[in-house]
C-alpha cells in the first residue's frame, strides 16, 4: 500500500459558543467587537441560554462531531491514497479561533489547505469575515489555503433537506392536519438590511435554497421568514418569523412547518429562538408549529461537505499546474 505522502488541512469554521455560563460575557463581547454588553442584555442572554438546555452549549459538541465526521468521511471518499486530509476547527466568536486552527495547521507543517464554513450561504457579513480573517492568517503563517464560499443547491443538501421537510410534513398528516394547507417557513438569521445595497448574494441564495428544497418536497404553499435578528438600531431584514406567525394567523392559517436552512446545528437560534420563543407565539395564536430536524453531522451533510472540500482541493491543484 502506498503512503501517504501529503496531508492537506481543512479549516473547519463554525460560529462558536460560550464553554460556560461565566464563559458568555466574553463571547458577548467577542460578538460586539469588543464592546462589553451591559448588564441587562448580558442578563437577557444568559437567560436564554439557561432556558435551552441547562446551562449547556449544544453547539460545541455538534461543531466538535461534524469536524470528526468530515473528517472520516473525505478520507473515505478520498480516492487518492497519497493524500490524507486533516481537519482544524476555527471559531468565529470562542476558542479555538479560526486563527488558532490555522495556527495549529502551521505547526504540524501543513502546506496546503482548503477552509470551509459550517453555513451553506453567502453573505459579506457572515461567511465572508470568516474567509477574510482565515485568509490573513494563512497568508502570514504561509499556507496556501482556497475556501469554499457556499454550497447551498449542493444537490445532496437539497435532497437531505427535502427529506426532512417531508418528514414533519408526514407527522402533520398523522396528526390530522391536510398536508397541502401546512404553510412551510424556510428561515436564516437576518442581517442588516445594507446587505441588499451591497450586492451581496445572501438572501438570493436562501431564496434559491429554499425554492429547490420546496419543489422537491412538492411543497407549493410556503414563504421565506427571517429570524434572530441582531439588538441594534439599525434596520435588519424582515420579516421576522414572530411577525409572519401573527401576520398567517391572520389569514386563518392553523398548521406552520419552520425548515431553518440557513442553520447546520442544534444551538441558541434554533432551540431557543424557535423551540421556545416561536413555539410560545404559535401556542398563543393557537396554531401548530414544527420545525425540521437539524442537520448537525447526519452523513448526508457530511458528504455534501466532503465533496465541495474535495473539489476545491482539486481546483487548486489544477491551478498550479
Ligand atoms: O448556540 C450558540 O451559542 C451560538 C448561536 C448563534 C449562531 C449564530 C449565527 C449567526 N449569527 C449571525 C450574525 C449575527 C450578527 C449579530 C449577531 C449576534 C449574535 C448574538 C448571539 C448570537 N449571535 Fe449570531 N449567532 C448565534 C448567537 N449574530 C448570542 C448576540 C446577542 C444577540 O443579538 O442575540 C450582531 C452583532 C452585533 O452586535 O453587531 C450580525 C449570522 C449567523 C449565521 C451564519 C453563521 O453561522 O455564521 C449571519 C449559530
Amino acid at each position: 500500500m502506498e503512503l501517504v505522502t501529503k496531508q492537506i488541512g481543512v479549516l473547519v469554521m463554525s460560529y462558536g459558543t460560550p464553554e460556560s455560563l461565566e464563559g458568555i460575557e466574553a463571547y458577548y463581547t467577542h460578538i460586539r467587537r469588543g464592546n462589553p454588553p451591559s448588564a441587562e442584555q448580558l442578563k437577557e442572554l444568559k437567560d436564554r441560554y439557561e432556558a435551552i438546555v441547562g446551562g449547556v452549549f449544544p453547539l460545541r459538541e455538534n461543531t466538535d462531531r461534524q469536524v470528526e465526521a468530515l473528517e472520516a468521511a473525505l478520507n473515505r471518499d478520498n480516492a487518492d491514497p497519497a493524500v490524507q486530509f486533516v481537519c482544524y476547527q476555527g471559531l468565529k466568536h470562542a476558542h479555538p479561533f479560526i486563527e488558532d486552527g490555522v495556527e495549529s495547521m502551521m505547526k504540524d507543517g501543513i502546506a496546503e489547505a482548503v477552509g470551509i464554513v459550517l453555513a451553506p450561504h453567502y453573505s459579506s457579513m457572515s461567511v465572508g469575515t470568516y474567509i477574510k480573517r482565515a485568509k490573513e492568517k494563512a497568508e502570514a503563517c504561509g499556507i496556501q489555503m482556497s475556501f469554499v464560499e457556499s454550497y447551498h443547491l449542493h444537490p445532496e443538501l437539497i435532497d437531505v433537506l427535502s427529506r426532512r421537510v417531508s418528514a414533519r410534513l408526514d407527522q402533520f398528516e398523522e396528526a390530522g392536519a391536510k398536508r397541502s394547507e401546512v404553510r412551510v417557513l424556510f428561515s436564516a438569521h437576518s442581517l442588516p438590511e445594507r446587505i441588499l445595497t451591497m450586492g451581496d448574494p445572501y438572501r438570493d441564495q436562501l431564496l434559491e435554497t429554499s425554492a429547490a428544497v420546496a419543489k422537491k418536497a412538492g411543497v407549493t404553499s410556503w414563504q421565506f421568514t427571517w429570524q434572530s435578528a441582531g439588538r441594534t438600531a439599525e434596520p435588519w431584514l424582515g420579516p421576522d418569523v414572530l411577525d409572519t406567525l401573527r401576520e398567517l394567523s391572520k389569514e386563518q392559517v392553523e398548521d406552520v412547518l419552520v425548515a431553518p436552512v440557513g442553520f447546520v446545528s442544534d444551538h441558541l437560534e434554533v432551540l431557543y429562538d424557535l423551540d421556545i420563543e416561536a413555539q410560545s407565539v404559535a401556542g398563543e395564536l393557537d396554531m401548530r408549529l414544527m420545525r425540521i430536524e437539524s442537520l448537525n453531522s447526519d452523513p448526508a451533510y457530511m458528504a455534501v461537505l466532503s465533496d465541495v472540500v474535495r473539489t476545491r482541493y482539486n481546483q487548486m491543484k489544477v491551478s498550479q499546474l
